[in-house]
């Protein structure tokens, strides 16, 4: 027998378990609220739109259920390449899960972005929650316009609904009260202790790509791909050299900062974040490498790790 069945236990009698999609507006919380519900971070979060570019799994097992999140990019209207993938990648999410957990910003009405998803998720025909993120930040003057547009949304569809806020945790037990109840019974997909099915080298590159997130701003963040190039671990230190592209000579220049002082602040943030990963110490190097229009390249695109996801 191999080594993954061995792992893998034989769910107890009434166990329940199956794939839930993130699916909402980009900056509505989704990492966050995934972080959250498996204990860890492993999504890369920011207060920028598009954060998320791939998509992502995260795995909760209890007593009771194993529920394991897809975390997928916030749907936009896309414009450039890497959008339509990542848009593309987000919708088709919803058609590979049991239950979609479509996430809105509660601190803020329904909006058209919204209705569009909303009806995109309904035409795919899968079971849905609808869950209102951001609650802390509802200002009490206007929580009763924000209950009536969301509870016609779910209304409409016959979508249970939800409140709760992923950063204080408010809610966020009902919630996955919610879920277990709409998922049937089924096996353990993963061992029991496994947070995520994403390699650690994606990881640390997307650690990167947070600190470029939240240290630089305009188009940086957008035209920016991380991508770990060699890893050598001896006794002591682990070794990472890390390659930051970007589209034009002017963003390296942001990035890289005057004297190297952008740089320098970028690496150290990520490195003691790494460090936290994989519990041990880091050395990192990392270079700026200008690839112009690499977000309308298809092939450009793919090298990056971003392609068409079919299932
Ligand atoms: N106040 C408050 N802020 C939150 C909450 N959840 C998320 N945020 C913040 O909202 C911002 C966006 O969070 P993300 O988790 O990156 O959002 P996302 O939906 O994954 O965004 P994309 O990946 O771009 O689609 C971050 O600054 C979070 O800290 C919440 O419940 N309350
Ligand atoms: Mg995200």
């Amino acid at each position: 027998m191999s080594d993954l069945f061995t792992t893998i236990p034989v769910a107890p009698e009434g166990f329940r378990s199956g794939f839930v999609a993130l699916i909402g507006r980009p900056n509505v919380g989704k990492s966050t609220l995934m972080n959250h519900l498996v204990g860890q971070k492993i999504a890369i979060t920011s207060p920028v739109a598009q954060t998320t570019r791939n998509r992502l799994r995260g795995v909760l097992t209890t007593d009771q259920v194993q529920i394991v999140f897809v975390d997928t990019p916030g749907i936009h209207k896309p414009q450039h390449q890497l959008g339509s993938v990542l848009v593309q990648n987000a919708s088709s999410a919803i058609r590979i899960v049991d239950l979609v957990l479509f996430v809105v910003d509660g601190s803020v009405p329904a909006g058209r972005g919204d209705a569009f998803i909303a009806d995109l998720i309904q035409r795919a025909g899968v079971p849905t929650v609808l869950g209102l993120n951001k609650v802390d930040r509802q200002l009490p003057e206007d929580a009763e316009a924000i209950a009536a547009s969301y509870a016609q949304l779910a209304g409409d569809r016959d979508w249970p609904l939800q409140t709760f806020s992923a950063t204080t945790g408010a809610g966020t037990g009902a919630l996955l009260e919610q879920l277990t109840h709409a998922l049937e019974p089924g096996p353990y997909y993963y061992p029991p202790d496994l947070i995520t099915d994403q390699p650690e080298r994606f990881i640390m590159a997307e650690l990167i790509r947070e600190q470029i997130l939240l240290q630089t701003r305009e188009e940086v963040p957008h035209s920016v791909a991380v991508v770990i190039e060699r890893v050598e671990e001896d006794e002591k230190i682990t070794r990472i050299l890390a390659m930051i592209c970007v589209e034009r000579p002017s963003q390296k220049a942001i990035l890289i900062g005057k004297g190297g002082s952008m740089m320098k602040a970028i690496g150290s943030e990520a490195r003691q974040q790494m460090q936290k990963l994989i519990d041990g110490k880091i050395y990192l190097e990392l270079f700026v490498k200008v690839q112009p229009k690499w977000r309308q390249s298809r092939s450009q695109l793919e090298e990056l790790g971003y392609r068409p996801e079919s299932e």
